[in-house]
């Protein structure tokens, strides 16, 4: 009776845990690890968490405050296997879970890219500079909001588009998902992989705010210390503002799948300019390193809620 309720707690704990292993093309999905680096871990769904939490807690000694949290741990020994793709500015790329696996944890989906020294991204460890290029958050705001409120809940991939003017050059392009579920407790769960893609048909754009891995994250962030419990409430994405296309704006419509459905104000912040009528827009944003945009609030004020991000809060 005992051994059956802990075989019952760990198959609970091993089905609600995932990775990125493979991603897909025109409704293909390809080989596992063919486009997308393999970790080493020794159990491969298991998250990636601040070395500030519990030991116990702790999987593999991979820390979001360590390099692990670029690709994952052991990720660039795969790296001259990997194969890399081509992708159009414009369009999409498509990452997806391992094993028939769904994101059943809350929390937002992100989409990163680092461009690689000498366009060789075969040789490239993603020490560099990383730009965002999506995130999405909360799209069903009469959802619950431990569960299905979330734009990724119970799917099982994350996509987003090349910006158009993305410089041609080879890439890493980093998925990832955070499990917030304990982040009142300081503990969110960051399941990552990264891609290698080559850029054709780009632009002149310039990407940023820029960051680094490790370095983008801190545990005194505000995701890292947010709970999902007691209804909904804003929330505040990790790392830099999306990159919005150096000036021009990036359109709310995006090549991912019908199935989301309406963006919440939230998951897009730097699509937010309302530079002309002074101010931001409730829940836009209002500041942080490398953002040009209006500093002050049409509604609500202005809230740091790291180096990077500052929104309009009620
Ligand atoms: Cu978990």
């Amino acid at each position: 009776m005992k051994i059956s309720i802990i075989f019952g707690a760990i198959a609970q704990v091993a089905s609600a845990h995932y990775f990125f292993d493979t991603n897909i093309i025109n409704g293909v999905a390809q080989t596992p690890g063919r486009y997308v680096r393999t970790s080493t871990r020794a159990i491969k769904y298991n998250p990636i968490k601040f070395s500030s939490n519990p030991a116990a807690d702790i999987r593999d000694n991979s820390y979001a405050d360590g390099p692990d949290i670029r690709c994952n741990q052991g990720a660039f020994a795969s790296a001259g296997n990997t194969q890399v793709l081509t992708v159009t500015a414009g369009s999409e790329v498509r990452f997806r879970l391992g094993v028939g696996a769904t994101m059943q944890h809350p929390g937002p989906g992100m989409v990163y890219m680092s461009r690689a020294p000498g366009d060789n991204v075969k040789a490239y460890d993603g020490s560099g500079d990383w730009f965002k290029i999506f995130q999405e958050g909360v799209c069903n705001s009469s959802g619950d909001f431990t569960t299905n409120a979330w734009c990724t809940w119970d799917r099982d991939w994350i996509a987003a588009k090349i910006p158009s003017n993305t410089p041609n050059g080879e890439y890493l392009v980093r998925v990832e998902h955070i499990g917030i579920h304990r982040s009142h407790v300081n503990q969110p769960e960051h399941f990552v992989s990264c891609m290698q893609v080559k850029v054709t048909g780009g632009g002149n754009g310039v990407p940023g705010p820029l960051v680094k891995f490790p370095g983008a994250y801190k545990s005194t962030d505000s995701y890292a210390n947010f709970s999902i419990y007691g209804g909904h409430k804003p929330f505040t994405f990790p790392g830099p503002a999306v990159w919005n296309g150096s000036g021009t704006s990036n359109p709310v419509t995006t090549t991912r799948s019908s199935t989301t459905t309406t963006l919440a104000t939230t998951t897009r912040p730097s699509s937010t300019t309302a530079a002309s009528t002074g101010g931001s827009p409730l829940y836009g944003q209002c500041g942080g390193n490398g953002w040009t945009g209006p500093k002050t609030c049409a509604r609500g004020r202005c809230v740091v809620s790291n180096a990077w991000y500052s929104q309009c809060i009620p």
